[in-house]
């Protein structure tokens, strides 16, 4: 049995797998659970992430408004399915990601700069009030996700690097820091192999410790006649040299098959961006953006996706 090193999570939103499904990340029988119906002028909601807060949840969402200005809003719920929004953006930009640290809440985005877009941090404990810091490197940059501890005394963010000399394109990196402002010891995790993934691959949620590693989940794209396809597969970290890829799933573990997935905006998204996971049961609930229109939600357990990680190992 693995075991997820963290919090316990009583009120993780669940649903059990259906029966006779053989998959190991099954989707939530509501989906999608957040709609632009959640927010005046919005155009689009996804690619939104959530953390237990209080007695419920607090989350950011990527809002792409009616004008298509890209912004992120705060919610909160009870149960980590029905959100309220609220109607003040906090920041432009999109794509945020939400990370526990010493009890801060620190937000990591995709921030438009004059130069390009960059990945941008702030960190809050309230919700309400936000400090923002240095952007974490210079343009042009994607998919900044922090782990949720320091590693050998350092932070660790995982980043995108949107450039390595011809498009497309997109690697994971992973970067240290000892005040999260300095960034340094740039490391590459892994980059595109695989026909579902062959195009780009970028970091998901924040990397969930368990006793076999760090669990990452991420997207993958592969590119058709039809244009872009962004799939979520899986790996193992190294718990102390998390850049090592120890094992890796040659195969998606959910891609865009249900409508809701494959029209909207952007046909053909699964794009995850946050993952509540309980260390007591090992149930983990995923949320991810739905083509690039609405918020939708799966489950797995540790157990299922780290044996499903190593039958279908790429690492060998
Ligand atoms: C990526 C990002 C994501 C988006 C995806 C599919 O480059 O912009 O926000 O979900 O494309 O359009």
């Amino acid at each position: 049995m693995a075991k997820i090193i963290g919090d316990s999570i009583k009120n993780i939103p669940w649903q059990d797998k259906p029966e006779n499904y053989i998959y190991p990340v099954w989707r939530y029988d509501g989906n999608p659970i957040v709609t632009r119906d959640n927010l005046y002028m919005a155009n689009s909601i996804f690619n939104s992430a959530a953390v237990p807060f209080g007695d419920g949840f607090a989350g950011v969402f990527r809002v792409d408004m009616r004008s298509r200005d890209q912004k992120i809003f705060v919610g909160f719920s009870k149960d980590a399915i029905n959100w309220e929004i609220k109607d003040k953006a906090i920041f432009n930009g999109y794509d945020p990601r939400l990370c526990e640290i010493d009890g801060k809440y620190y937000l990591t985005w995709v921030n438009h700069t004059p130069h390009g877009t960059t990945i941008g941090i702030a960190y809050t404990e309230d919700f309400e009030n936000w400090t923002q810091l240095e952007d974490a490197c210079y343009p042009v940059a994607r998919n900044g996700v922090l782990f949720p501890r320091k590693v050998n005394g350092e932070y660790m963010l995982l980043i995108r690097p949107c450039d390595r000399g011809h498009t497309p394109y997109g690697d994971i990196f992973l970067s240290h820091s000892k005040d999260l402002t300095y960034w340094g010891k740039h490391r590459f995790v892994m980059g595109p192999v695989k026909n579902w993934e062959m195009t780009k691959v970028g970091a998901g949620p924040t990397p969930i410790e368990t006793d076999e590693g760090w669990l990452l989940f991420y997207h993958g794209v592969i590119t058709s006649c039809n244009g872009f396809t962004y799939s979520m597969g899986a790996a193992i970290l190294d718990k102390d040299e998390p850049w090592k890829v120890i094992h890796r799933a040659d195969s998606f573990l959910l891609a865009p098959h249900e409508d809701y997935e494959c029209f909207g905006d952007v046909p053909n998204v699964v794009f995850p961006c946050a993952a509540l996971a309980d260390a007591d049961s090992g149930k983990i609930a995923i949320y991810y953006g739905a083509a690039d229109t609405s918020i939708a939600l799966a489950f797995t357990t540790v157990d299922e996706t780290i044996k499903y990680i190593k039958d279908n190992d790429m690492i060998k």
